[in-house]
């Protein structure tokens, strides 16, 4: 049987009812602690290995348990460490412009973010 593994990057809060909906549909799921590189912030990613013929299912209820939201976002650097834009050409820095003068900038998260990879080999030992 060809497997794929299935890897999905959400947002925390959607984390629970994602992982109820996988489980209920009787798919095995890992949920991972993790964290974005652009916003630094933590975010979840679950990963489920499942049979080819699955893999539009799974991420069929991805898509159903996941939203897209306009997320704040707050300074990733701690106190003082934030190099000038000049410098670092990073692509928070326009972001970075608007936290320090004082603003909240937000940016619009997508839903979930999903890849979805050949397995070679899958066993329980
Ligand atoms: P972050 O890297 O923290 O990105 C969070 C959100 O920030 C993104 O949501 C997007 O709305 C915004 N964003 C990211 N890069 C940006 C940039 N250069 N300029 C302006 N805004 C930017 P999503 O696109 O939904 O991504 C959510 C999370 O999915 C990401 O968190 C990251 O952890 C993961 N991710 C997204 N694309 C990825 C990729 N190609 N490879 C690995 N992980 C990825």
């Amino acid at each position: 049987m060809t497997m794929k593994l299935v890897v999905a990057i959400v947002q925390n809060e959607d984390a629970d009812e994602l992982i109820e909906g996988l489980t209920a549909a009787h798919y095995g799921a890992t949920r991972l602690a993790s964290t974005g590189g652009f916003l630094r912030q933590g975010n979840t990613t679950i990963i489920v290995g499942v049979p080819d013929e699955a893999v539009q299912n799974v991420v069929n209820i991805i898509a159903q348990h996941s939203h897209s939201r306009r997320q704040p976002v707050t300074n990733p650097f701690p106190d003082n460490s934030y190099v000038t834009p000049k410098r670092t050409g990073n692509p928070i820095d326009p972001l970075m412009g608007q936290i320090l003068s004082g603003g909240t900038p937000e940016v619009q998260t997508g839903r979930a973010t999903v890849f979805v990879l050949n397995l070679d080999r899958y066993e329980r030992v």
